[in-house]
């Protein structure tokens, strides 16, 4: 069982050059979240959807992890499964900085799920075109990633960590959407030391023993080190 258990948001790729979903210049622009972010919005309008998520698996090829998510890895490195990154960014960045112990609790974007068989396929082209299922061969493909009204992943082991941790570290997430902004409260309840790394206060700032408020390229090594 992991003694850290770290939760990162939108916030820690923002250096990256990933869009956040709820600063001034965030992803939602021009679409309403109801229309690309539930399954309604998916039977609504598929094309619009697929084209969303497509056009975001295809800008990951131009960005790289940065500093906040290499000092994750390094710490892993030390710390092996001692160290639990519970991430809700459907990127691959704390992956392809070294991080092996990630759960992607919002999915993943180089994924696809088949809604006529539920096998998750890894996935790199567009879904727009509406290839087969590489299990079943139906046409049935969508990204596969968490939408609201839908249940995150993993969320026993999760819970199972969260319990255990004598340490939890939330990093560049606003404190918007549950059940990723109840884990402080899960967490403190257990017994762990919680800690804030934002640039500005979240919604759920008041739950944490510790808030430090700056850029995780910055705050994440400093902590980490
Ligand atoms: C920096 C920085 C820098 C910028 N350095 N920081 C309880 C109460 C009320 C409602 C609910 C509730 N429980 C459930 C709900 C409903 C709903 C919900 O939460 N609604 C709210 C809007 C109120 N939740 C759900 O529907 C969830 N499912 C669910 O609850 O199922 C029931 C169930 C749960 C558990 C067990 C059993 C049953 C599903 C939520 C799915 C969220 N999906 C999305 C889309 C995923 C795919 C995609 O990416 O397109 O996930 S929505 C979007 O928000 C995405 C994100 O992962 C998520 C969180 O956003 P995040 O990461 O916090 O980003 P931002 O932009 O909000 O914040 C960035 C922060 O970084 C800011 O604070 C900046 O300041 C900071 N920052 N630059 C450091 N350089």
């Amino acid at each position: 069982m992991p003694q850290i258990v770290v939760l990162t948001g939108a916030g820690i790729s923002a250096e990256s050059g990933v869009p956040t979903f709820r600063d001034a210049d965030g992803l939602w622009e021009g679409h309403r979240v109801e229309d690309v972010a539930t399954p309604e919005g998916f039977d609504r309008d598929r094309a619009l959807v697929q084209r969303f998520y497509d056009e975001r698996r295809a800008s990951l090829a131009d960005v790289e992890p940065n500093a906040a998510h290499r000092a994750l890895a390094e710490l892993e490195g030390t710390l092996g499964t001692g160290l639990l990154v519970v991430t809700q960014n459907i990127d691959d960045l704390h992956e392809r900085a070294g991080s092996r112990n990630v759960i992607h609790m919002h999915g993943e974007l180089l994924k696809a799920l088949c809604r006529s068989c539920g096998v998750a396929s890894p996935w790199s082209g567009t879904l727009v075109d509406e290839p087969a299922c590489p299990d079943c061969g139906v046409r049935e493909l969508r990204p596969d990633v968490v939408w609201f009204g839908e249940v995150p992943y993993e969320m026993d082991r999760i819970a199972d960590a969260l319990a255990e941790a004598s340490i939890f570290v939330s990093i560049g997430t606003s404190g918007a959407v549950y059940p990723a902004a109840g884990f402080v409260q899960h967490a403190r309840r257990h017994g762990a030391r919680t800690l804030e790394l934002n640039l500005e206060p979240s919604e759920g700032s008041h739950f944490f023993h510790e808030s430090r408020q700056g850029r995780a390229g910055d705050l994440v090594p400093r902590w980490a080190r």
